[in-house]
């Protein structure tokens, strides 16, 4: 997922900085924490290697591969391309830096290799079970537990250092938050290779690796990238509830239920919210039909666990969450970084979806909201459950909210039938 909207989470490559300086090379520097060992002939990029993965697999990842930074030349192109559609919504972040995010070498010029690594995360049960009781909130397996971003940072320091210290040489470390293409570099290392879905799936853990680099001035032997091995599959395109893939290997963001529950700020676009069914935050549907995950495991990092709290909450309780609430049940969790109004806003749609109109007193409640965002959701969520007041409360004046009233009472909201499937494709 993106984190580089949040000036804040944004790690900027300079604010990085190598865990140990590069030796100086120049007449009279220093020497490097390696340049001892460099004699001992252990330095070899072969030995480095080893190292690496001998380390990379004790601190608990579970794939390495390396690759080099111009190992994909048509990234710029690809990049520029998606962005020219509008794929990208309004993750504006995506625009800024484009040329460092398809260019390793413009973000750094020293780097001469990247080691892509791997954490699987594989669930330990049918990650869409929660879809099939709409009474509960669906959450995407990756946000079920810790956040990831903190798991796969502290391991890439602690590697990151451990390498630099043994190699003599300078690294960056990154997940999610900085300029950096993960997936295409992934699967140009051989990690795996990006399906018609665009995730990048591997032949030992399907689709449930999260992903991390490590940028380093050492010279580390390459690997060959990893074929497609999608074939004429093409159930992720089809598995879809919002058709969001406008050609295999491509993904409209503005369609996708990750993008639109957790990125997206504002009101869910009408024609999304009966496909979103119950889905409170991301959606793994396509990644979970893949035929490859039949050699998925379950994570094996304890930190990456499924919190059973968050398996499958009941909406009523969701929906009851005030911004303390929202803080203390899911700090720690990717879920913190909608904020509770926009997560509200995705219970509220799902709630309305439910079919089950034991739930409309909490959606009549939050009609007094003061997030106005809450307040339209509850509107369109009391219409689907044909529970709406005749007309908006005496005080209500936001213009958003009351064009959810127009949508409402004018265009009809379509009723949903009472416990209908939770915006699943039928079979
Ligand atoms: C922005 C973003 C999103 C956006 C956009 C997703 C997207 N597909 O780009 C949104 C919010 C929708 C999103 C959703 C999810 N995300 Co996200 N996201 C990112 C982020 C920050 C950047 C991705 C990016 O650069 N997109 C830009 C486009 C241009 O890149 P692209 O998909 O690689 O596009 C390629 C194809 O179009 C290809 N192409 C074009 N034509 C053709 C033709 C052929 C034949 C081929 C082969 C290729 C090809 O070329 C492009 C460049 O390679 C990365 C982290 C990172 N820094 O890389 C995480 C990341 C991709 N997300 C991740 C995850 C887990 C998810 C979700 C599964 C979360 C969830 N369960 O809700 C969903 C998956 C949805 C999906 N099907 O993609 C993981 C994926 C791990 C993996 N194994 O790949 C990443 C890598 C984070 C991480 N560190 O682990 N995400
Ligand atoms: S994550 Fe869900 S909505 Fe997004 S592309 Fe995959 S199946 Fe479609
Ligand atoms: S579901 Fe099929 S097409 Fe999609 S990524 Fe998996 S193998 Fe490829």
């Amino acid at each position: 997922m993106g984190r580089g909207r949040d000036g804040a989470e944004l790690v900027r490559a300079g604010e990085v900085a190598p865990l140990l300086p590069q030796p100086a090379h120049r007449p009279g520097g220093r020497d490097g924490a390696g340049r001892s060992l460099r004699g001992s002939g252990l330095l070899t990029p072969h030995a480095l290697r080893h190292f690496l993965e001998t380390r990379a697999r004790a601190l608990g990842f579970d794939a390495l591969a390396i690759t080099r930074p111009d190992a994909v030349p048509a990234l710029p192109e690809r990049l520029a391309a998606w962005l020219a559609s509008g794929h990208h919504g309004d993750m504006a972040w995506m625009e800024e830096r484009t040329g460092e995010r398809a260019d390793p070498a413009r973000l750094w010029p020293e780097v001469r290799s990247i080691v892509m690594l791997g954490v699987n995360a594989g669930p330990e049960s049918d990650p869409l079970a929660a879809l099939r009781d709409p009474s509960r909130g669906s959450i995407a397996v990756y946000a079920r537990r810790r956040d990831y971003h903190d798991v796969i940072k502290g391991k890439l320091k602690e590697l990151g250092g451990a390498f630099a210290v043994k190699a003599g040489a300078a690294i960056k470390v990154f997940v999610d938050t900085a300029p950096v293409m993960e997936k295409p570099l992934a699967a140009a290392a051989g990690l795996g290779w990006q399906g018609k879905h665009s995730v990048l799936l591997s032949r030992d853990f399907g689709n449930w690796l999260l992903l991390g680099a490590l940028y380093t001035t050492a010279e580390l032997p390459a690997d060959a990238p990893e074929g497609d091995h999608c074939g004429r599959c093409r159930r992720c395109l089809d598995a879809c509830p919002t058709d969001a893939f406008p050609a295999p290997y491509q993904l409209d963001a503005r369609r996708c239920l990750a993008y639109l529950t957790i990125e997206h700020a504002g009101p869910i676009p009408p024609e999304f919210r009966v496909p979103m069914g119950n889905r409170v935050f991301g959606c793994d549907d396509c990644l979970a039909v893949c035929p490859w995950n039949k050699f998925a495991t379950a994570t094996r990092e304890a930190r990456l666990t499924a919190r059973d709290d968050l398996a499958a909450p009941p909406l009523a309780e969701l929906a009851r969450l005030d911004d303390a609430a929202f803080r203390r049940r899911f700090a720690g969790t990717p879920i913190k970084r909608t904020g509770r109004d926009r997560f509200l806003r995705n219970v509220l749609i799902a709630i309305g979806n439910s079919g089950d109109e034991g739930l409309s007193g909490e959606a009549e409640r939050l009609l007094g909201d003061p997030s106005p965002l809450v307040r339209g959701m509850a509107v369109w969520a009391l219409a689907r459950l044909g529970r709406l007041p005749p007309a908006p409360p005496p005080g209500e004046r936001d213009p958003d909210v009351l064009a959810e009233w127009d949508l409402a009472k004018n265009s009809g909201v379509r009723r949903a039938s009472p416990l209908a499937g939770a915006g699943q494709r039928p079979a």
